[in-house]
């Protein structure tokens, strides 16, 4: 099988990832499959009108394997209900081989996606991060745990509400994280004011303008935001958590000092799921 990237390349987006908690690999879902989830997310979107309540995320529709959905013991709606296409993205063979390439080692699937979309002139989305274990040491790890996968279904730029990130942030910690409330709650939802600090600029923050079919992996505790959608086009993001190298083992790869604390951590410590960061980052 030839290599996507070279050992260079694959090097570079881990370290990068590793560093500063996010990566981009170009052009990675291409036809028919690309086609087929634009057509299958515009046909959900014309058809399921957004609560008011994700008006910042503009969506919340979550899309199961048949698999995991055959383990649920729940109704299928308009917003929750499984479809083979998950199946197939997930296990998208580009994509599998990248991830191998760039040696995120015990990749598991979460087995859904995310449909977020942005409808014309949507509002932007707040800073939030998606990490829900702060309290455990895992939220330590100098390496990544919990990723998302995703593509966008559009070419996205600031002008249609492309994704913000704040580099480093997934480790380093921030006046943000001292302030924001926690991603998707009622009260950040909430908040009625764009002029609120939650939609703030950040003189650490990068935009991350991407072509439809680009993947992007990044870390649940980077710090991201997307700016408002001024066009008059739908603008939709499909994205996949994974979890990655299982807790507490380190990558293959890892040759940086494990903190004590991850060396030291009671492997069968149970911690209550929290979206605040308390301790870390540091
Ligand atoms: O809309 C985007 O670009 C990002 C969405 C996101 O981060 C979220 O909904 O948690
Ligand atoms: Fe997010």
């Amino acid at each position: 099988m030839s290599k996507i990237l070279s050992q260079q390349e694959a090097f570079l987006k881990r370290e990068q990832l590793v560093s500063d908690g996010y990566t981009i690999i170009p052009n990675i879902l291409k036809d028919p499959l690309l086609s087929k989830l634009k057509n299958w997310s515009t046909e959900i979107f014309n058809r399921v009108p957004v609560d008011p309540k994700y008006k910042y995320q503009g969506s919340d529709i979550h899309v199961y394997t048949e698999k995991a959905w055959n383990k649920m013991d729940i109704k299928a709606d308009e917003k929750r209900f499984p479809d083979p296409i998950v199946e197939e993205l997930i296990n998208y063979p580009d994509q599998i081989q990248i991830c191998d390439e760039i040696g995120l080692e015990n990749l598991k699937p979460r087995d859904n996606v995310i449909l977020l979309s942005k409808p014309p002139f949507g509002p932007p989305l707040y800073w939030h991060q998606d990490f829900m274990n702060w309290d455990h040491p895992e939220a330590a790890c100098p390496w990544p745990t919990v990723i998302f996968l995703s593509y966008y279904m559009n070419d996205t730029s600031r002008k249609n509400g492309c994704l913000r990130i704040i580099p480093g942030s997934h480790l380093k910690r921030d006046r943000l994280h001292d302030f924001l409330p926690d991603a998707h709650s009622p009260e950040i939802q909430s908040i009625n004011n764009l002029d609120d600090p939650v939609f703030q600029d950040h003189p650490n923050s990068i935009d991350v303008p991407l072509s439809a079919g680009d993947l992007i992996i990044a870390d649940a505790r980077l710090l991201h935001a997307a700016w408002p959608n001024e066009t008059d086009q739908r603008r939709t993001l499909i994205l996949a958590w994974h979890e990655v190298f299982s807790f507490q083992t380190p990558p293959t790869w890892w040759e940086q000092e494990i903190p004590n604390v991850i060396k030291h951590a009671d492997p069968n410590i149970s911690c209550p799921p929290s979206r605040k960061p308390s301790k870390y980052p540091l």
